[in-house]
């Protein structure tokens, strides 16, 4: 067994949070568990264009986090970004059509699951490329470094545990820490990357003591409870902000399906291992936190999720019957567009 447990575990759990952030929180990730369980019904009736990767599972981890951020703050996501764009604040109808390759799209249908973008809400985009977010996210830092800017907006690059030997990583993790850019690195590590456990691939258990190399402080954090992740992002957050420079937090969580919406039999993890995780669920511990602290009730949390119930409803049928784009589209927002904009040539 590899161990280098040089980073700490992030046990506590604090009830800090005022009651609409309680009702936020539990509303992200319900969406989010949704949304997913939606799309992919809607993927298996052939509706949506190309592959498609869900989160369900992993909500605690982006909703813990952005639970701290504004639309001014930037997050880089991955090709399991759906959850990310939820918890940055993009509307699900739109998503919804994104990845029906409708012309209501966030991108106007061009981009699919992948690569769903919302520079108004500061994210940056979901992204097919393993790791590709890490630089993006430094990149947003440093603008926000340079410009003194820090305590307005911070940068979030989420990332799986498949990212995390890559160079990428360790050249930002270099970079970040030397310039103390205003950047936490989120590593969500969900115990697999395709098909190849993490125990196998990656040489040590403890992923953020990797951090430590680069004078970085790195904390594990428990990625199905979602004030644990709360927490610690906190002090990150805070950190970052007040000009003390990166953070690594390794949130330890568990997708539900497997890696992709279809093709995968999963053999390569034990029914046991899933039936585990789905008894930590985030809504459930959640909900068993909040109740028996008497902060929400039940009912309420009921509510909530009939609400969002018939939100996804009608995203569903608004993406449904959005049409596709015409032809002309495929000339707009394309480099050639841009660059000659910048020209002035158009
Ligand atoms: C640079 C690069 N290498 C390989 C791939 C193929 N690929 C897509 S997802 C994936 C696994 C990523 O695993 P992880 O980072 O743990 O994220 P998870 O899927 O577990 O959320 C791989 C290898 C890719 N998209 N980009
Ligand atoms: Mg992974």
């Amino acid at each position: 067994m590899k161990k280098n447990p040089k980073s700490k575990t992030n046990t506590k759990t604090s009830f800090d949070i005022s009651k609409e952030k309680l009702i936020w929180m539990y509303s992200s990730m319900f969406r989010i568990r949704r949304f997913e369980e939606t799309m992919l019904e809607q993927t298996f009736k052939g509706n949506s264009m190309g592959v498609t990767h869900p989160s369900d599972g992993q909500e605690a981890g982006p909703v813990g986090i952005c639970a701290h951020l504004t639309d001014k703050d930037w997050i880089g996501s991955t090709h399991r970004g759906h959850g990310h764009c939820i918890a940055k604040g993009l509307e699900t109808d739109r998503m919804m059509a994104e990845i029906m390759g409708r012309s209501t799209g966030q991108c106007h249908g061009k981009g699919g699951s992948m690569h769903i973008a919302d520079f108004s809400k500061g994210m940056l985009g979901a992204n097919a490329i393993v790791g590709a977010s890490i630089p993006l996210a430094v990149g947003a830092a440093l603008t926000s470094k340079y410009k003194n800017n820090e305590k307005e907006s911070i940068a979030v690059a989420f990332f799986g545990d498949g990212a995390t030997s890559q160079g990428v990583l360790h050249e930002s993790m270099n970079l970040s820490s030397i310039w103390k850019l205003p950047v936490i690195f989120a590593c969500e590590n969900n115990g697999y990357a395709e098909a190849t456990p993490s125990w196998y691939a990656v040489s040590t258990d403890d992923i953020a003591s990797r951090a430590e190399g680069y004078g970085i402080p790195g904390l594990q954090v428990d990625g199905m409870d979602v004030f644990s992740v709360y927490d610690a992002a906190k002090e990150a957050v805070n950190r970052a902000r007040s000009g003390e420079g990166p953070t690594f937090l390794e949130i330890k969580t568990y997708r539900y399906h497997g890696h992709f919406h279809a093709d995968d039999p999963k053999k390569y993890r034990k029914q046991e291992e899933e039936d585990y995780y789905k008894s930590r669920d985030c809504l459930i511990l959640f909900e068993k936190k909040v109740v028996d602290s008497n902060l929400i009730k039940t009912e309420e949390l009921k509510k909530i999720r009939d609400q969002i119930e018939d939100e996804l409803v009608r995203a569903t049928e608004f993406a449904l019957s959005s049409p596709m784009p015409d032809n002309e589209e495929l000339y707009k927002d394309v480099y050639v567009e841009y660059s000659n904009s910048l020209m002035g040539l158009r």
